[in-house]
């Protein structure tokens, strides 16, 4: 893992429709993540929170079932930006979310780079819509077809090019929620899925070890875009989207620990944290437990 690395925090909610999720990054700094990143020996650089703009009344309201696509894009476009400027100076891009729409803007940065770039997507849901598929218009349920090139022009050509990714690449653990045409889309596609079902079959030993040889085949970098709702709600219960039966706390610090030792993650996202549903920033604390685990607490 490289030792450099920037934050960029990006308070986004407008990819979904309920508020508090754009004060994540405050409540991921508040738990401490820039101190956890420190004492691991990291030479941090916070580049602070990317300005989003507030939607007007009238652009709100539902574009072609895409909720806010005007700001989305434009805020992808700032992210897409820093991300890919930061990889060109060697540092390692660490972004804290924010809805999960703007993994749509860090792929498109961070893709730049690889020629065959992995994604590990550890969420309860596949984000696989668009605009013609989606049960809500929520491009927070849209940003991994969106890479793959399926969608709106204006988000799926941020940088000017497409697709980001390939669909062999990419590799979505914790799936309990997926609508029936994202199943449809993981199929044609091929695309590698670990549902709860096999989770709960095989262990997540046995998954964590599959997916890091599966990408480790035929990548050159793999980002993790960690969705805390990929957890149970029990354990992380402020986000927005919660799905009962997900992952454990220690099934995810074992995940951590295992991508920590194979040393395959390149840039990573955690997204979806929404202090003002949650417990006394419970969610955000495990998120940055988690962060610990992934960036080597264990190995040191
Ligand atoms: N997330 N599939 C649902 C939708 O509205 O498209 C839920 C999406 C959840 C999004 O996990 O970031
Ligand atoms: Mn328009
Ligand atoms: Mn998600
Ligand atoms: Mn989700």
């Amino acid at each position: 893992m490289k030792t450099n690395m920037s934050v960029i925090g990006v308070p986004m909610d407008l990819g979904q429709n309920r508020r508090g999720v754009d004060m994540g990054p405050s409540a991921l700094r508040y738990a401490g993540v820039i101190e956890t990143l420190q004492r691991l020996k990291y030479n941090v650089n916070d580049l602070g929170d990317i300005p989003i703009s507030r939607p007007d009344n009238k652009e709100s309201r539902q574009e072609d079932n895409l909720r806010n696509l005007h700001q989305v894009a434009e805020a992808n476009q700032k992210l897409a930006e820093m991300a890919e400027q930061e990889i060109a100076k060697n540092r390692f891009p660490l972004i804290l979310g924010g809805d999960h729409s703007i993994a749509i803007g860090s792929l498109a940065g961070i893709a730049k780079h690889y020629k065959n770039l992995g994604v590990i997507w550890y969420d309860a849901h596949g984000d696989l819509n668009c605009a013609e598929t989606s049960p809500s218009g929520n491009i927070h349920g849209m940003p991994l077809a969106v890479s793959l090139g399926i969608g709106h022009e204006k988000l799926t050509n941020i940088l000017d090019y497409q697709p980001k990714i390939k669909p062999e690449n990419i590799v979505i653990v914790g799936a309990r929620s997926l609508d029936p045409e994202e199943r449809e889309l993981i199929r044609e596609k091929g695309i590698k899925v670990f549902t709860m079902h096999e989770i709960d079959r095989m262990g997540m030993t046995n998954v964590m070890t599959e997916t890091i040889d599966y990408l480790q085949e035929n990548t050159d970098g793999v980002h993790l875009s960690l969705d805390l709702d990929g957890l149970d709600p029990e354990e992380a219960p402020g986000v927005g989207t919660p799905v009962l039966g997900g992952l454990s706390y220690r099934e995810s610090h074992l995940a951590m620990e295992m991508l920590a030792e194979s040393k395959i993650i390149t840039s990573a996202e955690f997204v979806e944290v929404n202090p003002i549903l949650d417990d006394k920033n419970k969610t955000a604390t495990l998120a940055v437990g988690l962060v610990g685990s992934l960036f080597g607490e264990k190995l040191k």
